[in-house]
């Protein structure tokens, strides 16, 4: 009798919602992607700031934050403190499409960029590789096989 019922509830079980609410979960995961790192500075800040604002995180379908680009998620870090040489700021972005996205990001050091259409200004830290022509750069993440958790990205150049 115990031997028989345990039968019949193994598979009763496997015909039940359970099999079928995890298959559901597995095949939605994959619609959304996820990005979590740190941001570090290798760059000395600007004499009249002090390292500590509010970090961007912008990740775009497109490197332009003219407004050629799609903002598809973006963290937003208060009170990002980039005094210490060594600071490792962390940050995450998630409800990503699994693609291929462009992040840009910069520390807001003086508080006046617009929360709505954030920009670098004069003295703020930017991730650029060419600094100098007012225009950042991306750093491409491949998120089509799975979910990026480890990268580090810095902020390399004082806008000026
Ligand atoms: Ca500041």
């Amino acid at each position: 009798m115990l031997a028989s019922g345990g039968c019949e509830w193994g598979g009763e079980s496997g015909e039940s919602g359970e099999s079928g609410e995890s298959g559901e979960s597995e095949t939605g995961d994959p619609e959304a992607a996820s990005i979590a790192g740190i941001v570090r500075r290798t760059v000395d800040i600007a004499p009249d700031n002090d390292g500590k604002g509010t970090l961007f995180v912008a990740a775009l379908d497109v490197c332009d934050l003219t407004g050629g680009g799609t903002v598809l998620g973006v963290a937003v870090v208060p009170d990002a403190d980039f005094a210490p040489a060594d600071a490792a700021v962390p940050f995450a972005i998630e409800g990503l499409p699994r693609t291929e996205v462009q992040l840009a990001l910069f520390l807001d050091d003086n508080g006046d960029a617009m929360p709505a259409s954030p920009r670098p200004g004069l003295g703020d830290l930017v991730y650029t590789r060419s600094g100098g022509d007012g225009v950042l750069d991306c750093v491409a993440v491949a998120l089509a096989d799975g979910d990026v958790a480890d990268i580090e990205l810095a902020l390399n150049v004082v806008e000026e």
